[in-house]
């Protein structure tokens, strides 16, 4: 598996009506700009962009459109094209990275990733590195957010059934979620997470143990059960004042130097073999900043090393 390892395969997702605000369209372009393909390129990955899905025609359904589900035939239509590419980017034997767009993206990538790791039998693990649980149904949310339930659904939670059409649905058992970084949750949506046992690390955990030791308990978990990682990778998990580029930011976030350390701990685990990066927003962005951070961010998750990071002192600037 080593040599198709090396491969990445970008895919960008300019999904933006998940969101209570507009802007993440503009999410692929931004990684794009901020060097995401030159950045694995340099680390030695084969780099294929597949470049942006467009915009599915609505195929409505036949199935009623829930209640509290915002622009859900917009979504629908989305997610079920999405966990398609997702299937088959993940049986070409690359890592998948999906370039968001706002989180509802993962309904799609990765109930795809899933669908192939089921038929090779492997147990598919998700950390999902957000500010937030996105555990919400159409029953808890409080905004009709679509991208605050994508945890659910991928969880099999009921009210959004007929949300990927023809595409097979694959459940994630709760046990096989981590929610990593969560610091706002709404209450019903709290009570869901409890009921289903879903593990958390709440920002206070991480204050009291570190990142290091939490994120290794995921790692070891993954391991002892033979199974492999998808990482979301919501931006907002980052403290604002590394991230601004987001439309939900909530104070008391991951550092710049956490989030490393867990990206760093992650590529060493070997474990992750498919990665959404979502909801960052250009349009709320700081020159460019939060798209940096997260490209940066991608790079230690990719091997990256802190020794061969360019900093100010030893900076060459790139040609081109
Ligand atoms: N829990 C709230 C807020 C939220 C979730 N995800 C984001 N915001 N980005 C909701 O809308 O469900
Ligand atoms: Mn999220
Ligand atoms: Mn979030």
């Amino acid at each position: 598996h080593s040599e198709s390892a090396r491969r990445v395969a970008l895919l960008g997702v300019p999904i933006e009506i998940g969101a209570g605000l507009r802007g993440t369209l503009m999410g692929p372009a931004a990684l794009r700009t901020a060097g995401i393909g030159r950045v694995l390129d340099q680390l030695g990955f084969a780099v294929e962009d597949h470049g942006d899905m467009t915009r599915p025609a609505l195929d409505g359904g036949n199935d009623p459109v829930p209640a509290n589900a915002n622009y859900y035939s917009e979504v629908r239509s989305w997610v079920g094209a999405i966990s398609a590419r997702a299937y088959e980017l993940a049986r070409s034997g690359a890592v998948p990275l999906f370039m968001g767009g706002d989180h509802s993206l993962s309904m799609g990538s990765v109930n795809g990733v899933a669908r192939y790791w089921q038929s090779e039998g492997k147990p598919l693990f998700v950390l999902w590195l957000d500010a937030h649980a996105d555990y919400n149904t159409p029953a808890t949310t409080l905004t009709a957010n679509m991208h605050g339930m994508s945890a659910a659904f991928l969880c099999g939670e009921p009210g959004l059934d007929d949300l990927l059409g023809d595409e097979p649905r694959v459940s994630i058992p709760p046990s096989r979620l981590d929610l990593f970084g969560i610091r706002s949750i709404d209450p019903l949506e709290k009570d869901l997470v409890r009921q289903r046992a879903i593990p958390v690390v709440d920002m206070r955990a991480i204050d009291e143990f570190g990142v290091g030791v939490l994120i290794r308990r995921v790692i070891d978990r993954v391991r002892a059960a033979g199974g492999v990682l998808h990482l979301s990778f919501d931006v907002d998990v980052l403290d604002p004042s590394v991230a601004p580029g987001v439309g939900t930011t909530v104070p008391g976030g991951a550092t710049y130097r956490e989030a490393h350390l867990v990206m760093e701990l992650l590529h060493d685990s070997g474990l992750v073999r498919s990665v959404d990066i979502v909801e960052l927003n250009p349009f709320l962005d700081e020159r460019g900043r939060t798209a940096r951070v997260a490209v940066e961010l991608l790079g230690s998750l990719f091997g990256m090393q802190i020794t061969d990071r360019v900093t100010p002192s030893n900076a060459v600037l790139p040609e081109g």
